[in-house]
């Protein structure tokens, strides 16, 4: 007996400390099995952003009955991949922040389930939570599920209060829980069990990937129908139309590996049948989307598009004066082999050469999918450079010109709501919605264009003082906004090579945010902060004080500075202007300008005037 189960939400909600104890209730660890919280976020960038980036398999058992569990990702990037995962599951539970409520990556995982026509099981989540107000909530995803049309058997859906991190769930707010017993009820109950006929010809649907280098591509899915054992042949059906395939020419080969999933672990079986999800290997082609089946019953299953990207950025090879101090691959090569290595795993990414051999193309689903990516290389030793990201545009139907639209989500105290508007008004958004859920808070809804939410984060985190929450994600294309305006404070250049020195740091600092500290090295073009006003400023950050008869150099120690702003690549990404480039190391996150000397940024910015002029 088998149910399967995604966790969909939108992010930080609670989707995988609600599995680490599921895990533990269900008995998936050892008695004093030493487990690290949020276990499931097992790789290293999880661990440090405490997000989900990659949707895992896990599964527990509960009065008999094998439960298959996926842990999705709730950022918004990553929601095409939710959408796969949901073809291997008959039951999704939505879990809503019981302060937050239904947010846009809820509304978005939310509409998609519904949809393919699974049940939802809904858990109204961090209950516990001082602000939360789970009879609002509640009301709040049912008016959800009535927008998105639900069906009646859907609306009736079962509710739960739930508290992730103390393990509890209830039916009743009145009566608190004690432990998982009623959402693990309320799986067994609600959630159908898979129906594929299990003595039919094999047939399975490859819905996420996952790689080794040692098994190469290892697809994961749901077994539609019949069985499969390990040394079978079986075949790989390309990508078109569901049903009867009648071309000769696809990968026939042998299951070199299966495994199904239990509690932390994949397990290697022999044989597999319907209804169970399973990985397996032995296939050059795999794909998300392709089928499976039995060599004599070739039929496919309907596919899964993968999302288009919607922006993309230059990697560039390293050629500022620091290069190749700090990585470990630096060359063309290394960095055109590692990008297109990506494309294994990484199936919403896109890697295009351009007309220069040192430079690719990159593109992705959002600026957290390409600086995982980053992030992720750096710590492997690349060094590298990367351009303002670029929204991919498209064409319409009668050939006008579309781009990105992003719905913003913003809550704020009503204080701070005037501001939040004056910024976004030129930024070409649209309010599409205002809600006062009370406790002197606003939620604010916007249409935006992709383009217009770039570096507004840094802006709107210092207009609201931190107190404001904001998300965004992809809506849909429309038509070109026009030009918008772009960073309004200058940059502060450094004007040669050196050692930043305090004493220089400090009168700068009155007109500027540094970004660099004393003892860092700077070369000419680099940026070492923002100016408090437009346009850009060539300074000297490596300044010594002059030394003079009456004072000696230990006052010069003296000077109070404010702590630098840390740059990290999603900033960075978000921050830089066309003519500005990241450099990117194992160490550093570097800003610099394109064109590094003054001299030469002068004779450009001349020339656009002549341009512009003439
Ligand atoms: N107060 C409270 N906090 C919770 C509860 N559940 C989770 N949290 C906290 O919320 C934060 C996010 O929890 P996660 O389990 O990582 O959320 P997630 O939904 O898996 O997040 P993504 O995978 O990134 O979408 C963590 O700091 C948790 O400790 C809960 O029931 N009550
Ligand atoms: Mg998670």
């Amino acid at each position: 007996m088998i149910r399967n189960l995604a966790i969909i939400a939108h992010v930080d909600h609670g989707k995988t400390t609600l599995v680490d104890q599921m895990l533990r209730q269900a008995g998936a660890f050892r008695a004093n099995q030493q487990v690290e919280e949020r276990v499931m976020d097992s790789n290293p960038l999880e661990r440090e952003r405490g997000i989900t980036i990659l949707a895992k398999n896990t599964a527990v058992r509960w009065q008999g009955v094998k439960i298959n569990i996926v842990d999705t990702p709730g950022h918004s990037d990553f929601g095409g991949e939710v959408e796969r995962i949901l073809r291997m599951v008959d039951g999704v539970l939505i879990l809503v922040d019981a302060a937050e409520g239904p947010m846009p990556q809820t509304r978005f995982v939310t509409r998609k389930a519904l949809a393919l026509g699974l049940r939802p099981i809904v858990a109204i989540n961090k209950i516990d939570r001082a602000d939360a107000e789970p009879l609002r909530v509640h009301d709040e995803v049912l008016g959800l599920f009535i927008d998105l049309e639900a069906t009646p058997e859907q609306l009736d859906a079962p509710f739960l209060y739930t508290s992730s991190r103390a393990g509890t769930a209830t039916t009743e707010l009145d009566r608190p829980g004690t432990n998982l017993q009623p959402l693990f009820q309320a799986i067994l109950d609600h959630v159908p069990p898979p129906k594929g006929d299990p003595e039919g010809p094999f047939q399975m649907l490859v819905s996420t990937l996952d790689f080794s280098s040692f098994l190469g591509r290892i697809a994961i899915g749901r077994i539609e129908r019949g069985r499969v054992r390990v040394g079978d042949q079986v075949s790989l059906l390309p990508l078109g139309q569901p049903g009867l395939v009648t071309e000769e020419t696809y990968e026939r080969n042998r299951v070199t590996r299966l495994y199904t999933f239990d509690g932390l672990n994949r397990v290697e079986v022999d044989v597999a049948g319907a209804g169970d999800i399973v990985a397996l290997s032995g296939f050059e082609t795999i794909e998300i989307g392709k089928t499976f089946t039995a060599v004599d019953a070739p039929e496919r299953l309907a596919g899964i598009a993968v999302e288009e990207p919607t922006i993309s950025v230059d990697f560039i090879v390293n050629n500022g004066p620091f290069a190749g101090r700090e990585g470990k691959y630096v060359t063309s090569r290394q960095l055109k082999d590692r990008l297109y290595r990506e494309l294994e795993r990484n199936v919403a990414l896109r890697v295009e050469e351009t007309d220069s051999p040192d430079t690719h193309s990159v593109s992705g689903r959002g600026e957290l999918h390409l600086g995982i990516l980053m992030e992720t290389m750096r710590r492997e030793g690349f060094e590298f450079q990367v351009s303002r990201p670029r929204v991919i545009t498209k064409l319409g139907p009668d050939g006008e010109r579309l781009e990105p639209y992003e719905e913003l989500t913003v809550d704020v105290p009503e204080d701070y709501m005037g501001v939040v508007m004056e910024k976004l008004g030129p930024r070409r958004s649209e309010m599409t919605e205002m809600r006062n859920p009370g406790q002197g808070m606003v939620r604010l809804t916007f249409r935006i264009p992709a383009r217009g939410l770039f570096g507004y984060r840094s802006e709107f985190l210092t207009d609201t003082r931190g107190t404001g929450i904001m998300h965004h994600r992809f809506l849909d294309y429309g038509p070109w906004a026009g030009p918008l305006a772009g960073r309004k404070r200058g940059v502060l250049v450094a004007d040669r090579e050196g050692a930043v020195v305090a004493f220089a740091l400090g009168n700068l600092q009155e007109r500027a945010q540094m970004f660099v500290t004393p003892g860092d090295q700077v070369y000419e073009g680099m940026i070492a902060g923002e100016s408090s006003r437009p346009g850009d400023m060539d300074v000297n950050v490596t300044k010594e004080k002059k030394l003079t008869n009456m004072r000696t150099t230990a006052s010069d120690d003296n000077v109070i500075l404010e702590p630098p702003r840390q740059i990290t690549l999603e900033y960075a990404l978000e921050y830089i202007e066309e003519d500005e480039l990241i450099e990117v190391t194992p160490k550093n996150i570097r800003l610099r300008k394109r064109v590094l000397t003054a001299n030469d940024r002068k004779k450009a910015a001349r020339a656009a005037r002549v341009a512009d002029a003439s």
